[in-house]
């Protein structure tokens, strides 16, 4: 008999640091499980035992004993027990964060230094190209030191180090970091929380004198960040806080806490900023400075400024990692430098080795995301602050490898200049660097082209879940709510994304202003709170529909694929202040195109229902609005043309998801919630929609949202579908979706009787269309479809923005047809669309009750499938018209004269 296995821990395994006094426990089990029983423990004896529970859950069973204590080592085991009897007891440990700020008794030191220079900048001088004149050298200010002595007894079982920045901070004990995480603490909204890691420093302490070494940059703190590239956003001074403590084998406990008597320097760097890049003169360091017996006699006292501690949390997810190396793929000689081809769109940088480079030689490293046509150096994003370049200066070593600490860039390529000799492609690699998320997923076809699309979704999805989730990792970096809501299906498959998410979802909450908006990103700082106050148009957006409605999307999905309710809880609250800020604005204001009107009182009545006014960024870049119009005025034609449309669609949508989460969490006002989502459905079909089914702007989007978030009533519907499959007809078969409707997009045309047209824009090459980018060798996607021109012209766009890739859903969900039916595939259906155009498809994702995967061939009529079902899913095959249940483990399926059934 197999013992339970994959044993986690708020979805990690052995975690340090866990941040909850209730955690839940999952495991795995090769059987059918018909009851369990699990018992938490402390060196001090069992602190929890469930004795026999009669249930089949394995997945997210929560602690229900005492409180957890802070900083505590707890194993804890489980049993399972399964048509053949008890399965042997499996264990495996974890270990609590400090939990209340109250555990806090360091104070936040800060090192001597200068303060950092405010830059701000606005929106229109960033579309005016200005920014500062001088260079980073005079305006940057070099990254600290701290260090801190102390001492350790004989005797010592266990040491856990607790630290976090106003910064970003690398930690050291004796001369070795504390692990491999980079970029620590990661982006927050700061001023309502900072996370704080957690470090095992057992076995880098010893018995008698210890160094504890701090190296603090600006990072997203200080450092630039954002569109325009404004500094100092959240201040302009670093400061670090930490507390390690020690148990010794005699029960002793001791805690050694930053305070006064840490010491301070400059470090090796000139300058350090995640977007500008890192500048690292190797002459500068001070060999030795982390360990003991350095001499820091002219080294700067610290000051304690009594910053709150208030704002501590236990960092929970994965820490962000180099996750992997991708080599250079070509070395070019080109005058301005040696420019390399990583052959892959990444978030991170490079690692170089040097050969005998001479004391004071500069090596210099810029970074871009693609090439102009002909092969030349071509900057996508080039801007204020946006400098993505990295100076090295040499020591006069022999050999030496180099990567920078407290910056990463967005970029395939690199060119290098100064080296005295011609750069040997072995001699480089790219650093990848993300939140190291655990891939549970995969999708693998025939079509090398289809592959690719999804390869690219993977690859954004690395480059942008980095810290929190992103819009770009090299002109913005911002956790824009918009993307995230469109790309959160795809991303769930690809990897466990709970714990992150719903870290990001903690700052999304703490942004959340008083009268319920939802901003359109989190982390959001005061600089961001004050430019929006003090600007006209687009830039003074707050909140906008299908942005801020990622307060209902995200946890909605997690809720789908993972089964986690208390996603739902925790942001629950959150939402309906959401709602009722959307109800109460829909009650005062009337849209720009209505104020001019006399309105019947029905049609106020009517109107007073519907959240349609103010600016939103709409179906942002629907391509048809873009066209042969300079970026700026361009992007501002989609708001204009389908705000008013798309908010009130998605507070009925956000409505019908409230009410579906009041559901799920037994509360009274479910009913409620749904009836007026259907109050806002009958205002907007009265006000929007026209008997024949058409709405007033003519776009793809626009119908694709419609239909999606059922607002046009059932008898129009054909027409409606039928309208959209005309518009799409008429842009040649291509999409004319901006980044709200696209994820729809395609479900919408097979849910509504026109898989054929699906197909047709699934593998459409013309531009716009997803494989247009894979034809012009995207290995990322594309913030617009036209990013590169067919002629081979550049806009200035992000080349690696996940909205777009929402595609990415649909090739798992119709494509494989792997998708739950309950939440976390408690049951889920295997339906794949062996019409699609491929011979082969394979795929899986890992369920919280392990791997559903399905692999199917096609060959002229006959259709061979082969399906894995994990224990505890419930899972049907649909085929052709048939439904066949699944059962456990591997079955094999096939048909050898298949006919799919009629598309309508
Ligand atoms: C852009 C961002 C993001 C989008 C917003 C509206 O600047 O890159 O993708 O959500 O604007």
């Amino acid at each position: 008999m197999s013992t339970c296995r994959e044993l986690r821990v708020e979805y990690l395994r052995a975690p340090i640091g866990v941040g909850t006094r209730h955690p839940r426990f999952s495991w795995i089990v090769d059987h059918r499980q018909e009851g369990y029983e699990l018992e938490v423990a402390t060196a001090g004896g069992t602190v929890w035992a469930t004795g026999v529970v009669e249930s089949a859950q394995i997945s997210l069973v929560a602690y229900g004993g005492e409180e957890l204590a802070s900083n505590t080592a707890y194993t804890w085991r489980v049993r399972s027990r399964t048509p053949g009897g008890w399965t042997p007891w499996a264990s495996a440990a974890f270990d609590t964060a400090l939990l209340d700020p109250e555990d806090w008794t360091a104070e936040w030191v800060e090192p001597a230094q200068q303060d950092a220079v405010v830059e701000r900048w606005s929106i229109l001088d960033w579309i005016r190209g200005l920014g500062p004149d001088t260079p980073p050298e005079e305006r940057l200010r070099p990254p600290q030191l701290l260090r801190q002595r102390f001492t350790v007894r004989e005797g010592l079982v266990r040491a856990r180090l607790y630290a976090t920045a106003r910064g970003v901070y690398s930690a050291f004990l004796n001369g070795r970091r504390a692990d491999d995480q980079v970029l620590a603490p990661g982006s927050d909204a700061y001023e309502h929380r900072i996370s704080v890691q957690a470090y095992d420093a057992t076995d880098a302490l010893a018995a008698g004198e210890n160094v504890l070494g701090i190296a603090l940059a600006d990072g997203w703190w200080a450092g630039r960040l954002g569109l325009t590239g404004s500094s100092a956003q959240f201040g302009t001074r670093t400061a670090a806080i930490w507390q390690l403590h020690l148990d010794y084998g005699d029960g002793a406990r001791e805690v050694v806490a930053s305070g006064e008597d840490a010491r301070s320097a400059v470090g090796p760097w000139v300058y350090a900023d995640l977007f500008v890049g890192e500048h690292y003169d190797s002459r500068r360091v001070p060999i030795g400075w982390d360990r003991p017996g350095f001499d820091d006699a002219d080294w700067m006292p610290v000051t304690t400024p009594g910053h709150d501690r208030g704002v501590l949390r236990p960092f929970t997810g994965e820490p962000i990692r180099r996750v992997r190396e991708l080599p250079a793929l070509t070395v070019t000689p080109t005058p301005e430098g040696a420019v390399v081809d990583f052959g892959q769109v990444i978030a991170g940088r490079v690692r170089l080795r040097l050969r005998a480079a001479s004391p004071g030689q500069r090596i210099r490293i810029e970074h871009t995301e693609t090439l102009a046509v002909d092969g030349t150096w071509f900057d996508n994003i080039a801007g204020i602050n946006k400098e993505q370049t990295d100076v090295y200066v040499a020591a006069g070593d022999d050999v030496v490898e180099w990567e920078p600490e407290f910056t990463f860039h967005g970029f395939r390529y690199a060119r290098v200049s100064g080296l005295s000799a011609p750069l040997d492609a072995a001699d480089i690699v790219a650093v990848v660097i993300a939140s190291d998320l655990e891939q549970t997923g995969s999708f693998a076809t025939s079509d090398v082209r289809l592959d690719r699309l999804h390869q690219n979704a993977v690859w954004s999805q690395r480059g942008n879940f980095l810290s929190v989730p992103t819009d770009c990792p090299q002109r913005e970096r911002a956790g824009w709510t918009g993307d995230l809501q469109a790309f959160v299906g795809a991303a769930s498959n690809n990897a466990q994304v709970v714990p992150f998410l719903a870290r990001w979802l903690d700052n999304l909450r703490a942004d959340q202003l008083p009268d319920g908006r939802i901003p359109i990103f989190s982390p959001r700082s005061p600089f961001d709170a004050e430019a929006a106050a003090t600007t006209q148009g687009i830039g003074a957006i707050v909140a906008s529909a299908g942005w801020s409605d990622a307060i209902a999307t995200v946890p909605w999905v997690l809720y789908e694929r993972f089964g986690d309710r208390r996603v739902l809880e925790d942001n629950e609250e959150a939402l309906r202040r959401w709602i009722e800020y959307q109800r109460t604005a829909a009650a005062a204001e009337l849209p720009s195109s209505l104020e001019a009107e006399e309105l019947t009182p029905e049609r106020r009545r009517r109107q007073a229902l519907l959240y349609n006014a103010g600016l939103h960024f709409g179906d942002w870049l629907t391509p048809s609005t873009m066209e042969g119009k300079p970026v700026h005025e361009a992007i501002m034609i989609a708001p204009a043309l389908t705000g008013e449309l798309v908010a009130p669609m998605f507070q009925a949508q956000t409505l019908t998801i409230a009410a579906r989460i009041a559901r799920v969490l037994d509360r009274d006002d479910a009913d409620d919630l749904a009836a007026r989502a259907n109050q806002v459905r009958a205002a907007f079909a009265a006000e929007y929609i026209d008997d024949r089914g058409d709405l007033p702007v003519r776009l793809q989007g626009v119908y694709v949202l419609a239909l999606a978030f059922d607002m046009v009533p059932p008898e129009r519907r054909p027409a409606a579908a039928a309208r959209l499959v005309e518009l799409v007809r008429a842009r040649g078969d291509r999409l004319d979706t901006g980044f709200l409707s696209t994820p729809h997009l395609l479900d919408v045309l097979c849910d509504h009787g026109y898989p054929d047209v699906a197909r047709t824009l699934l593998w459409q090459s013309e531009m716009p269309s997803w494989l247009y980018e894979v034809d012009r060798g995207a290995t990322t996607f594309w913030e617009t479809w036209d990013a590169i021109a067919p002629d081979g012209s550049i806009r200035p766009m992000s080349m690696n923005h996940y909205a777009p890739g929402s595609v990415d859903d649909w090739l798992y969900r119709r494509v494989a047809g792997i998708r739950p039916t309950s939440p976390g595939y408690r049951t889920a259906v295997i339906e794949p669309a062996v019409d699609i155009g491929v011979g082969r498809v394979s795929a899986h994702v890992t369920t919280p009750y392990g791997r559903l995967a399905v692999a199917w061939s096609r060959a002229g009529g006959a259709i061979s499938l082969e399906v894995d079902v994990p224990h505890g899913v419930s899972a049907e095959l649909r085929l052709g018209g048939d439904t066949v249940p699944l059962p456990a483990g591997t079955s094999v399926h096939e048909r050898p004269s298949f006919a799919p059934a009629s598309p309508r």
